[in-house]
Order: structure tokens, then sequence, then C-alpha cells
């Protein structure tokens, strides 16, 4: 019956966004389960919420010249999506990768929100970044670039309207200069960026918080139906900062986290990742910069597989931690054949909608990356209140109300997801507790 609803509706949103597939495909996920909710409550019902929620508030796109080492004049484009203030200041990561376009960017800020309402901390959605390729650039490069990107963002964010953090291609050191760069030209000692250094205003357990957020969320999800991480074989995607702390927390809490990736290939190595071969990857990747497949020059034991993706190894659990679209229906395929009873998304939307289909009709266990990786933005918001207090908690405190902040997550996905049949639809779940905070605040601060 809901189906030519959300059809009509699918259709009205192609209509003014065409040529952004990813966007269109974060907005199905919604749909399928707001829609029906939203038919059947009176207090949403004709509101055309959902409707205001996929227009985002602004969409910026700015020219970044720089110079490079040669040089030579380059230029990139820049983008901020500030999607919806509702509940809080837009917040969201920035990501500087060649494939950033206004499409990928539409998507991620979109499933901000909705994430961003699951911490139950005052933070709207944003995401931002540039078609910028950090790969092979000097270190002088990446400043400069930061210093340009930031010498027009500096005009839309701030404390109290947009507070921008990492994602893809932004860690500590592109927040760092981005953050001098805000510092200079306001002049004005902000918590303006998160996933800063410790020196100047950062939170500790923020650099570890989205990949072990996610084995937390793992280990409730386990715990309700009476199991435990500990023993499980796990794949992991990537190799940057999610995949790097999802593979420590795992390892600590005693599953064996048996493969890694980045966009050459994949290693797979059967004795397990444990933490000194952990601290040589996190080296290896933070440092030098280098590619994954060194792994296996230090340790011969292990197999690089060039071009490859983790998904065809044999595990309990499969945590893709890279990037969007990275596990396909033949591969969720292959993880349900091989024994995969689990699928806990690190990365944003890295399942097609197809995949998900694939996992829930098996009824395997799945969380939605808005869902399970919402304890890094949620220790940004703790990073947040820090500077506001002119503060830093220490590390046990910001820990412990990550934990206190992935087991509320995972009770509202309990409440709206659980099925007739018991079977637990996290995506369901986290869409509609997402949802109902945004749209209270909507339906409050009137047509805006
Ligand atoms: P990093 O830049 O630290 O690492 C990204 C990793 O993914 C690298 O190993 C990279 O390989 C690989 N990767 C990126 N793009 C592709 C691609 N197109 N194909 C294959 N591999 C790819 O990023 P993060 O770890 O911060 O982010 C990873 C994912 O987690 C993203 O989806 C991000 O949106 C999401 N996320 C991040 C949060 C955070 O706090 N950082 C919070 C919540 C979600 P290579 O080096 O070869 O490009
Ligand atoms: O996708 C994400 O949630 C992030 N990249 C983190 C955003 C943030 O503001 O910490």
């Amino acid at each position: 019956m809901m189906k030519p609803i959300i059809k009509k509706f699918m259709d009205e949103v192609n209509e003014r966004n065409q040529h952004e597939p990813e966007f269109m495909q974060a907005v199905q996920e919604v749909a399928d389960s707001l829609i029906p909710f939203i038919a059947n409550n009176e207090k949403y019902y004709g509101k055309n919420i959902l409707l205001r929620m996929v227009e985002p508030e602004r969409v910026l796109i700015f020219r970044v010249p720089w110079i490079n080492d040669e040089g030579e004049i380059m230029v990139n484009r820049g983008y901020r999506i500030e999607m919806n203030s509702a509940i809080g200041p837009y917040k969201g990561g920035l990501r500087f990768h060649p494939s950033v376009n206004l499409s990928i960017l539409k998507f991620l800020a979109f499933e901000q929100v909705f994430k961003n309402s699951l911490t139950t901390l005052p933070m709207g959605g944003g995401k931002g970044g540039s078609d910028f390729d950090p790969k092979g650039k000097s270190d002088v490069e990446i400043m400069r670039f930061c210093q340009s990107f930031m010498g027009e963002l500096f005009r839309h964010i701030g404390p109290n309207t947009d507070v921008p953090a990492g994602d893809i291609g932004v860690g500590e050191r592109e927040i760092g200069y981005l953050f001098g760069m805000y510092k200079k030209l306001r002049n004005e000692f902000t918590g303006v960026l998160t996933g800063k250094g410790m020196a100047y205003g950062g939170s500790l357990i923020r650099p570890e918080a989205t990949g072990y957020g996610c084995v937390y969320f793992a280990q409730n999800m386990l715990e309700y139906r009476g199991d435990s991480i500990k023993g499980k074989t796990v794949t992991v995607s990537g190799s940057g900062n999610v995949s790097q702390y999802t593979c420590e927390k795992a390892t600590q809490l005693g599953a064996k986290v048996v493969t890694l990736s980045d966009s050459s290939g994949y290693i797979y190595d059967e004795e397990g990742i444990d933490a000194d071969k952990l601290a040589f990857v996190m080296e290896l990747k933070n440092i030098k910069r280098g590619r994954i497949d060194e792994y296996v020059k230090k340790y011969p034991k292990a197999s690089f597989f060039k071009d490859e993706n983790p998904w065809k190894v044999k595990c309990d659990i499969a945590i893709p931690c890279a990037t969007q679209n990275e596990v396909h229906s033949p591969d969720a395929k292959i993880l349900i054949k091989n024994g995969c009873f689990m699928v806990i998304e690190g990365a944003n939307m890295p399942s097609t909608i197809e995949a998900i289909e694939i996992y829930q009709a098996n009824k395997i266990l799945f969380a939605p990356g808005k869902a399970s990786n919402a304890g890094g933005v949620a220790t940004s918001g703790l990073e947040m209140s820090q500077n506001s207090l002119r503060m830093n908690w220490i590390s046990e405190k910001v820990d412990r109300r990550l934990k206190a902040i992935m087991e509320n997550i995972h009770e509202a996905c309990i409440k709206y997801g659980t099925q007739e049949d018991g079977y637990i639809d996290y995506m369901k779940g986290a869409n509609i507790a997402g949802f109902v905070k945004v749209a209270d605040a909507m339906l409050a601060q009137g047509v805006v």
C-alpha cells in the first residue's frame, strides 16, 4: 500500500536532484522506513517534513586555488552542505578525495542529520570537502591547500553556526592547518573545528571514537542476543582512522581481525592483526603515508590481494570501514554463504541497497553506519562541550560517555526497529529514532 506513495515522493525528489545517485540512495533508505511511519502518525502527517529535510538549508560551492611545489597554479572545488540546523549548529566532517562531488556530500550531509540526532547531543547536520587528492602531496602542499580552503570557508562557519571535522583524507594534520588559518583570519580561538590536536583544544578519545564506537555497538547487538565479540573472526576494510581503531578495540575485546585494505587491494593475515602489527599499520598509514601491501613485506605469512576487496574471506563479522558502496550484492551473498552473521558499518553507506536487502532477507544482524559509526561525531560533540567549558576531560570519562551514547543508540534502534517476528531492523530503528527529534524541532520552529 505504501509503495506508490514512496515512489511518488522519490520521483519528486529525483526531479530536483538528477545526476545525484548517492544522494538519491541515501534518501531512498530513509524514505522506505519513514514514509510508513509518518503516514501512521498524525503529528507528522501532511506537513511535508521529509520533503523539507531532503532540501539542504544552504549549499556553498567555492574555488580553491593553490600553488604546488613546482610553482604551478592548481584549482580545486570546495563545498560545504549546511543540511539541517533544527537541533543545533551544522556539524559534520570534511572529505578530501578526488571522487568528491555534490551528490556524495549531499548524501553524507543527509545521513549526518539522522546520525547526529541519534547521539542525543545538540548537533545539526552538515558535510563538506573538496575534490583535492592528498595522495602524493608534500606536507607544504597540504598546508597551502588547507589555508586556501579555509580562506573561503571561514566566512560560513563558527562555533555556534557550523563546526566541521575530519573524514576521508582529513585527519589531525589537516585539521591543524585548517584551524590555524581560521584563527588567523578571525583572530579568535574557538571550538570551530573538532578532531583538533590535544595541544590546542582536542579531546582525548576523539581519534579512537568512531572505531571504538562501532565495536561497542557491535558488542551491544551481540549481548542483546546473549553473545559476545570474543573469539569471533572479523574482516575489516580500509586502513585509515576508522579501520585502525575498529581493529584495535575488536582485538582488545578478544576478536581476531584478519583483513585490512586500501584502494590498491587487501591484506589477509590468518593469525590476526594484533597490537604490534596494528602499530606497524598506524605508522605506515599515518606517518609514512604508504600502501597496505607493505604489510606483507613486514609479515610474510600474510597475503596481499591486489585490486580486490576482503568480502570473500570467511568471517563471523564484517566491518566495512573504507567508503560508500564498497559492499555490493554479490559480496553480500558470498559473506552469507561463508557464514558471516553480522555486518557493522564503520563507513557511511558502505552497503548498496541491494546488499542490505540480502542481509535482511537472510535475517543477519545489520547495523547501518548512521547508528554504528555515530561514536565519532558524538565525541566531536563532547569536544565541543569541553571547548565551551574550557576544560579537558580524562580519557576514561570520554570513553564512558561514548559507551553510554552507543548503548542509547542501540536502545533507540530496538525501540523503533523490532519487527513482529522479533528480528531487529536496525536501519528502520535508526531512521525513525533519528527523525523524531529533528521533526519535533522543525514542527516547533515553524515553516522556516
Ligand atoms: P581515512 O582517510 O582515514 O581512511 C580511508 C580508508 O579507506 C583508506 O584506507 C582508503 O584507502 C580507503 N578508501 C577511501 N576511499 C576509497 C575508495 N574509493 N576505494 C577503496 N578504498 C578507499 O578515512 P576515515 O577512516 O576517517 O573514513 C572512512 C569511512 O568512515 C568513510 O566512509 C567516512 O565517511 C566514515 N566515517 C569517518 C568518521 C571519522 O571520524 N573519521 C566518522 C564516521 C564515519 P586509500 O588510502 O588507498 O585511499
Ligand atoms: O561521518 C562522520 O560522522 C564524520 N566524519 C565525523 C563528523 C564529526 O563532526 O566528527
